[in-house]
């Protein structure tokens, strides 16, 4: 471990200084103010197990020893308080042997709990305070104002409309009008044609009652008509609960395609090897709830089942549109351990307003695959493009403006 201290007018350049010599891998262990300026002892090649060597030795020292964090440029730019400056790491660590043995728990000390969160609520205050900064240079600027409105109609998220509002530039009103919508369409990803073509084995994944058995029907039909019933197979997880068979075995003989119920990933394994001669494979899941046990043991299995060359299984996670945007980016997360590849997102038909699934979609970082917007089977499923659901997003908004303006209207001539 190499430490160094440096001394800056301010934090941002003491920051600077850090970076410029240290790298981004530095670790800050200490600032204070001093002489006028700011002193910073940072480290390189840190190793915790050292310093915790350190600290058994001198126990007394522990807390004013603890490393903190990497400080960002946010952090940069606040004055350490007294209570918040643990001082610079002591020398003899650095040649203490490496040992892990009675390791400290960190996390666990109260001190340092709460000198994290006193740095937490720090970094909040000053996201605040930028964030409002923001938002006032933001609503100076009517055609920055007016994308922000724009796109907050669609429902987009705050923070995401903030963000794209700030690149519309100055000049002509009319010339940007549409500016704030390419932006969005830009930002939201959509899956690569090529990539979804060749992933024909495909499981479906989501919250209960996403769609998924729906979802995969309409999947499962398309392929139908491209390569033939025979070339095409579908396999169900979902054979315990009640009616989840029947449903997908209606599918099944409406489609002219072989089903196999498995139990188990073992067995699902074996049905995919069976399935070899079919070009076209899909696997429905049980819809199974977030605190179930089952379902964080199922997610990784068929991560894993896609690494096996012979089988090669992706997952599409199905996403219902007519939700929050919070609970869309919890099941994003929820389902992020079967790594899919896109996103299906269905009950687009159902949903007053786009934006939250749209700014969940980018907030998540994956793309989007097919719009279902229908319980029509194979009708309601469409390709996603970005353009289109941007789109889409404005006309649900104008017609639920509409609606409520005539609810309104309605109400206003109950009053009278
Ligand atoms: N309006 C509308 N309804 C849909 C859409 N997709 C699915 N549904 C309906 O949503 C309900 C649930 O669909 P399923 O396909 O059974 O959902 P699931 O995810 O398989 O459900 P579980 O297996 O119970 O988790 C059914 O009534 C579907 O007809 C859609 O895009 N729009
Ligand atoms: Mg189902």
């Amino acid at each position: 471990m190499k430490i160094k201290r440096y001394f800056a007018p301010t934090m941002r350049e003491a920051m600077r200084r850090v970076r410029e010599e240290q790298g981004a891998d530095a670790v800050i262990l200490g600032s204070e103010s001093r002489d006028g300026g700011i002193e910073v002892v940072a480290a390189v090649d840190y190793d915790e197990a050292l310093l915790q060597q350190a600290v058994r030795r001198e126990p007394s020292r522990r807390l004013s020893e603890a490393p903190l964090p990497p400080i960002t440029e946010d952090d940069a730019r606040s004055t350490p308080t007294s209570e918040s400056r643990p001082p610079a790491a002591p020398a003899a660590a650095t040649d203490a042997p490496p040992s892990r043995r009675g390791q400290l728990i960190w996390a666990q000390d109260p001190q340092l709990k709460r000198l994290q969160e006193e740095m937490q609520g720090v970094r909040r205050m000053l996201s605040e305070t930028l964030s409002q900064q923001t938002e006032a240079a933001l609503r100076a600027h009517p055609q920055r104002a007016r994308a922000m409105r724009s796109l907050e109609a669609l429902g987009i998220d705050h923070e995401l409309a903030r963000e794209l509002a700030a690149h519309v530039p100055d000049g002509d009103p009319a010339k940007h009008r549409n500016l704030p919508l390419s932006l969005l369409a830009k930002r939201l990803k959509t899956a690569n044609p090529l990539q979804l073509a060749r992933a024909t084995r495909l499981a479906l994944v989501g919250p209960t009652g996403a769609g998924k058995t729906t979802t995969l029907a309409k999947l499962a039909a398309k392929a139908v008509a491209e390569v033939g019933a025979r070339n095409v197979a579908l396999i169900t997880m979902d054979g315990h609960r009640a009616g989840a068979e029947a449903q997908i075995g209606v599918y099944a003989r409406l489609l002219g395609v072989s089903l196999r119920v498995v139990r188990d990933i073992k067995e699902l394994r074996a049905a995919l090897l069976a399935c070899a001669d079919c070009s076209h494979v899909f696997v429905d899941t049980a819809g199974l709830g977030p605190n179930d046990q089952r379902l964080a043991r199922l997610l990784p299995e068929l991560a894993r089942l896609g690494n096996d060359p012979d089988i090669a299984l992706r997952s599409l996670l199905v996403l219902p549109a007519n939700v929050q945007r919070d609970d869309l980016i919890s099941a994003s997360a929820r389902f992020a351990p079967a790594r899919p590849m896109a996103v299906a997102l269905t009950k687009v038909d159902e949903s007053t307003r786009l934006g939250p699934a749209i700014s969940a979609l980018i907030g998540c970082g994956l793309p989007l695959a097919w719009l279902a917007d229908g319980q029509g089977v194979p009708r309601d499923i469409h390709r996603a493009r970005a353009g289109d659901v941007v789109m889409r997003a404005v006309w649900h908004a104008r017609d639920a403006r509409q609606r409520e303006s005539t609810l309104e209207r309605s109400q206003e001539s109950a009053h009278a």
